[in-house]
Formats: structure tokens, C-alpha cells, sequence
């Protein structure tokens, strides 16, 4: 059976745009796995205190057969094709970084291995290309769809506030 899984995608480092067109090219030749969609790619400032320039960020929308597991080795082999060693330092730039976003409504919480990406409600750069590729997909723990997570996220960090003078 096939399931609808979300690959968020970015880089900042080298010629960024190439390194994410080689990575979807990629992830289309993955056994048993078609690419439904690509986001537009943005170009995003570095959050959580991340080395390095701007980065080019998209999501990536699958349809696989794949295991999470199997899924999580093919995008690491793919990293690692594209530059990225397997030691890469967390928090440093990097030519690609593919992470899992969702697999169907899986929930996964293994060592090395967490899905829903846990950091997804909180990250800008994840939750516009998400939108703009499949605005009603849904988290399976909180129940919220990709829109309403970007909504409540724009909310607590830029609140508007109300006034009642003209
Ligand atoms: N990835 C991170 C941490 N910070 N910031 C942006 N703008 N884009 C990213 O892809 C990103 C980040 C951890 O992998
Ligand atoms: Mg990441
Ligand atoms: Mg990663």
C-alpha cells in the first residue's frame, strides 16, 4: 500500500537551487515511490540558530511504499550523494537536509526516527512550502491541517492587535 508522506527539503550552501532540484530528481527514482508534488522553493533566514546564509526551502510530496525506515535511509543516501557526510554536525550549513514531515497518519517516535517532524508546528520555513502544496493535510496528533498550523504559528509571533479606534 502506498502512503502520502511530505519531505521537507532545504540548503544553504553552494548552489542551493541545484542541490533541490537534484534532490527531487532523486527521490523520483526511489523504488516504489512517486513524487505527487513539489513546492514552490522560498528563500527562508536561518532559524534555531543555524550556520551559514539564507536558505532555499520546499516540500516534496510522495506517494511510497517505503517504510518509514527504509524512506529515512534512502533520503540520508541521497544527503550524502548530494554532499552532505554522514557526520555532518548538526546546526551547521548544508548542501541538502531531507527530513520526513509526515507519513500518511503514522506516528513514529523511535531513536533517530520521529514522525510527525516534531518541529513542524514551529517552523515557518516548513509550514508556507506546506501549505502552498497541501493546505488541508492533516497532523495526525494534533489534528490540525498544514493551514491551521501556519495560523496559529503567524498568531503567537506576530500578534495583531485589535484596536477599536479608527
Ligand atoms: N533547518 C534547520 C534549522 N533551521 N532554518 C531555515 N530557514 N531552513 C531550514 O531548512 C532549517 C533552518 C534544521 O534542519
Ligand atoms: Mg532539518
Ligand atoms: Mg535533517
Amino acid at each position: 500500500m502506498r502512503v502520502r508522506a511530505f519531505i521537507g527539503m532545504g540548503s544553504n550552501m553552494g548552489d542551493r537551487r541545484a542541490h533541490c532540484d537534484a534532490a527531487q530528481a532523486r527521490l523520483g527514482r526511489l523504488p516504489e515511490t512517486e513524487v505527487l508534488g513539489v513546492s514552490p522553493l522560498v528563500e527562508t533566514q536561518p532559524a534555531e540558530g543555524v550556520a551559514g546564509g539564507p536558505f532555499l526551502n520546499g516540500v516534496a510530496e510522495l506517494a511510497t511504499a517505503l517504510s518509514p525506515r527504509r524512506l529515512l535511509r534512502e533520503l540520508q543516501a541521497i544527503e550524502e550523494a548530494l554532499g552532505r557526510p554522514p557526520d555532518h554536525a548538526p546546526g551547521t550549513a548544508r548542501t541538502i537536509d531531507l527530513d520526513i514531515l509526515l507519513y500518511g497518519d503514522r506516528v513514529v517516535r523511535e531513536v533517530g526516527l520521529d514522525i510527525p517532524h516534531p518541529r513542524l508546528p514551529q517552523r515557518r520555513f516548513v509550514l508556507e512550502p506546506l501549505v502552498s502544496l497541501a493546505p488541508n493535510v492533516r497532523h495526525p496528533v494534533l489534528d490540525l491541517s498544514a493551514m491551521d498550523m501556519l495560523r496559529r504559528l503567524e498568531a503567537a509571533v506576530a500578534p495583531h492587535p485589535v484596536s477599536d479606534t479608527p
